[in-house]
């Protein structure tokens, strides 16, 4: 009936959701039917993803979706990026699948470094140097019995979707992050696998965004009580992918924060940016949704804000974050801002500490309270994404009109307020869901119920999401005196 029925499967770093979507050529529904929190787990010493919890959230979910709505058309799922899963050679799971944050990381780009340069690395991948990409992951534990007895390697939404189907495959938008991919071909490396030390053999066939995935097994309709056949379809499965599809923008002219734990900051690009420059900055080209390039750089993000709080939590103290926003809106701005892309930010930790630590390394005064440590927060991430913007801009030669906040972060009013101030120009705030309504998009159109290229599928955003505005304020002077406060 020209309507199609959509289980939207997005798992993020600190909470999953599954969502259940209506969509025809003019409507888009969107409502959540289960959220899950995402907790790691150390074990033996090593940060680890509780796969198995995350993957008994997504079958209650479809069991809710199919109660909901009867029929599904189709599922997709998408996650964080990176990490995966060992099969040995009967298919199952081997250990659990080690958190990017884990320190088993620590020397391991060095390592590579010092095998093949950074520049070639970047020549052929176009990929950021961040120390938990898959290449450095492998490059670690490359002497692992684990690592000699596994078959296949499935990043994570890849592996759910084969527990979910029985067929293996690897979805390409978020091979691209595994700095193992050439860029220009979207294949495998041979340099860099032999970096990594595995072969093209661990992996499973490449797909595209839009292809089939496989249907449900039967054991899966039985758990979920769905009906069959339902589809599962490969939508852009790294979640920043499918978040930018997410992006409401109009025309080309855009550049977006993709806000939740991390904050993926960047331009939409037809060809990627290979240059000196580019590779200097940190920037990325990775993979996106129609063979597009998404040029960004990873912000450090509300990990700093979620961290913190966590810490206070620990010790007891009371601190929920809708009244440290409230609060923080009240402290006078630029009292202490730090490099929000400092790597000692990176691992979990009392980051209230570390945040005190960089204050001092730099000659401020670090905040005395909850709210002065938030706001220092805010301010700095602000700052970081007016830098990443700027350096999107001149790296790649784009335009940019408006600053797009997706995620989480676009329910952060003083957040996006600060950002508009902070990059000069007009914030567009929302949708909050961009990642599970760029999967949805993807899944519609592959069911034939929506129609063209990515411009076609923002529009239906346009006219049915709900957007908030943000017009910058103040100048830009004390702006560019914080930036040089912490050297930017
Ligand atoms: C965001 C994200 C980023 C990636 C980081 C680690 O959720 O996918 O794009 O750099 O998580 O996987």
């Amino acid at each position: 009936d020209g309507t199609a029925t959509i289980a939207a499967v997005d798992l993020g770093a600190s909470s999953g959701r599954v969502m259940l979507g209506r969509v025809a050529p003019d409507r888009l529904d969107l409502v959540e039917v289960n959220r899950f929190p995402n907790v790691p787990v150390r074990v033996a010493g090593t940060l680890h993803w509780d796969v198995l919890a995350l993957y008994r959230g997504v079958l209650e979910g479809l069991r809710a979706a199919g109660r909901d709505a009867g029929r599904i058309t189709s599922i997709g799922i998408d996650s964080w990026a990176v990490d995966y899963g060992l099969l040995d050679a009967g298919g199952s799971l081997l250990g659990n699948p080690v958190h990017y944050r884990d320190g088993r990381t620590d020397g391991a780009m060095d390592k590579v470094l010092a095998a093949v340069p950074a520049e070639e690395i970047y020549r052929i991948t176009g990929l950021q140097f961040l120390p938990f990409n898959t290449l450095y992951q492998l490059a670690a534990c490359a002497e692992s019995p684990q690592l000699a007895a596994a078959r296949n390697l499935l990043l994570v939404p890849d592996l759910l979707s084969y527990w979910l189907t029985g067929i293996a495959g690897t979805e390409v938008t978020n091979a691209s992050t595994t700095q193992l991919l050439d860029v220009r071909t979207r294949t495998w490396s041979d340099r860099l696998l032999a970096a990594a030390g595995v072969s093209a053999g661990l992996f499973p066939p490449l797909r595209q965004p839009g292809d089939g995935a496989g249907e449900l097994l039967p054991d899966v309709l039985d758990e979920t009580g769905l009906t069959g056949p339902v589809p599962v379809i490969a939508v852009g499965s790294h979640d920043t992918a499918s978040a930018v599809v997410g992006v409401p923008a109009a025309g080309e002219q855009f550049a977006y924060v993709s806000c939740g734990t991390w904050s993926l900051v960047g331009v939409e690009l037809d060809t990627p940016v290979l240059t000196e420059d580019s590779r200097r900055a940190n920037f990325s080209n990775e993979g996106g949704v129609d063979g597009t390039t998404r040029y960004l750089r990873n912000v450090m993000g509300l990990w700093l804000l979620q961290e913190s709080i966590r810490t206070w939590n620990a010790a007891g103290l009371p601190a929920d974050l809708a009244s440290l926003l409230h609060d923080a809106a009240r402290v006078p701005a630029f009292s202490a801002v730090v490099d929000a892309d400092d790597p000692a930010f990176l691992p979990p930790g009392d980051m209230p500490a570390r945040i005190a630590a960089a204050c001092r390394r730099t000659g401020q005064t670090p905040p005395q309270s909850q709210a002065e440590t938030v706001r220092c927060i805010l301010d700095s991430l602000a700052l970081a994404y007016r830098t990443a913007v700027h350096d999107a801009v001149r790296l790649s030669g784009r335009d940019v009109d408006a600053v797009h906040i997706v995620g989480g972060g676009a329910r952060n009013g003083l957040l996006c307020q600060l950002t508009a101030d902070a990059c000069r120009r007009p914030v567009v705030a929302g949708p909050v869901e961009a990642a599970a309504l760029g999967n949805l998009l993807v899944q519609a159109r592959a069911a034939g119920v929506v129609h063209g290229d990515l411009r076609a599928l923002r529009q239906l955003l346009r006219s049915t999401q709900q957007l908030t505005v943000y017009e910058p304020q103040g100048n830009d002077e004390p702006w560019r005196a914080a930036a040089a406060r912490i050297g930017r």
